[in-house]
């Protein structure tokens, strides 16, 4: 990589501010993959995803009630799936680039096949699509049908730029079901900024805050950090859990804390400090398995599916043919140009495949189970960053309350694209 092609690409974000869609980078730092993909990682661990669902009093080990013996083993999980979206990811090649910017109604289906000796976890189905463009908004599904399990959720991406790092914020939510149990667990997306950029080495740290929001009424507040704060270390993170939301008032009232790097090892322990030496180990993410990810091959692929719309831009990427990969480019966009044109003289709109937008202030929503989530951790239902408290000032005058659904039905009716 050239060290002045690179400067001048820093110089031009310096200022950036907004949607990623408007960000140009060079092609040397450009991903042959979509970043619609990049939502599949949320359903890679299949064991610890069906965990919970399994788990009732017959298996409790110790005197916690069992609400709260799941809420831990569905953090084990988030982070699980916290290690493969942001880290494990990019493992080998180990710096981040720049997706591609997926186009509305681009789909990516896929299934991560069970391969667990006794075929006891059941094959994991990824349902994802992009509802919309500018801003980027991809909805996910992870469906596993066997443990009767489902995460769905949507994910906007809005960024800014600082004097040394890309600063993102992710609006949207994910809400994981175990539907025999009849269980919700509401999640927040962290904010996270990318390091690296002046060393031309971009990679992911996460900061702030997520919550975890339990149907039962516990309650989980994680802490995130990088290297010199909390501990020299990244991907540092401590997570206090609760009886509920109420007692995270006072960090005394922890019941347990969670505390290690994300993409190792963490420990746990009573109340609301881990002893970093006496700690139980939590989870050790070396030894967590990942099921294998299945998609079809790009010949058996409809228009509408990332990796034969983009077949041609990734083998220019991967050939590094500056050329083709913007000639390619524009035959997609000038494509998604017209179709937007034609609607705006129809007066109709791209018809969402698999995701409903479901607007919260709506007569019909006002017994949304979901909305009850969100009043039980006191978190905006507005349409604003993911986690933000329902009493910031900042984000009280925002009126749209509008999020996206998974529609299983629709997905079961699908008659085109399967996975
Ligand atoms: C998308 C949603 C996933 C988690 C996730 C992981 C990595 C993030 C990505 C999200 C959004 C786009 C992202 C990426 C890392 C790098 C990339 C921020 C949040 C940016 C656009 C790359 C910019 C490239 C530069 C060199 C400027 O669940």
């Amino acid at each position: 990589m050239s060290t002045s092609s690179w400067t001048s690409f820093l110089r031009s974000i310096a200022s950036y501010n907004g949607d990623l869609s408007s960000l140009t980078a060079p092609p040397f730092i450009l991903s042959p993959t979509s970043l619609l993909e990049y939502s599949q990682y949320w359903g890679t661990n299949t064991e610890l995803l069906v965990a919970p669902a399994s788990m009732t009093e017959s298996v409790a080990d110790n005197d916690d009630p069992i609400e709260l013996t799941r809420l831990l083993a569905v953090i084990k999980w988030f982070l699980a799936t916290l290690n493969t979206q942001y880290a494990s990811r990019i493992r080998g090649n180990h710096s981040e680039k720049k997706p591609l910017n997926p186009f509305l109604g681009e789909v990516f289906v896929a299934k991560f096949k069970d391969q667990s000796d006794d075929k006891s976890l059941g094959d994991t189905e990824v349902i994802l699509e992009q509802v919309s463009h500018h801003p980027p908004v991809t909805g996910y599904a992870m469906l596993n049908r066997k443990h009767n399990t489902l995460l769905e959720g949507y994910n906007g991406i809005r960024a800014f730029m600082s004097t040394t790092a890309l600063n993102v914020r992710q609006y949207g939510h994910a809400v994981l079901e175990y539907k025999d149990l009849d269980e919700q667990y509401l999640i927040t997306l962290p904010p996270l900024h990318l390091e690296g950029l002046l060393t031309g080495s971009p990679r992911v740290e996460l900061e702030q805050k997520s919550y975890i929001q339990a149907s039962t009424g516990y309650y989980a507040v994680l802490e995130y950090s990088g290297k010199g704060y909390f501990s020299g270390r990244s991907n540092t993170f401590k997570c206090r859990i609760y009886k509920n939301y109420e007692q995270s008032l006072n960090k005394a009232n922890a019941l347990y804390t969670v505390s290690g790097q994300w993409s190792n090892t963490s420990t746990i322990g009573r109340g609301p400090e881990t002893p970093s030496s006496a700690g139980l180990m939590f989870l050790d993410m070396n030894k967590v398995k990942s099921e294998k990810l299945v998609v079809k091959p790009i010949s058996k692929q409809h228009h509408l599916e990332s990796r034969r719309a983009w077949q041609k831009v990734a083998e220019a990427i991967t050939k590094g043919d500056y050329k083709v990969i913007s000639d390619e480019k524009s035959k997609i966009e000038n494509h998604q140009r017209a179709l937007r044109k034609r609607e705006e003289i129809n007066e109709s709109a791209w018809e969402r495949r698999w995701y409903d937008d479901i607007d919260y202030t709506s007569e019909e929503h006002q017994n949304d189970r979901y909305i009850k989530l969100f009043e039980m951790a006191h978190l905006s239902a507005k349409n604003v960053p993911s986690g933000v408290r329902d009493t910031n000032s900042k984000y009280l005058n925002v009126d749209t309350k509008t999020h996206w659904r998974f529609n299983l039905a629709k997905f079961n009716a699908e008659k085109i694209i399967h996975c």
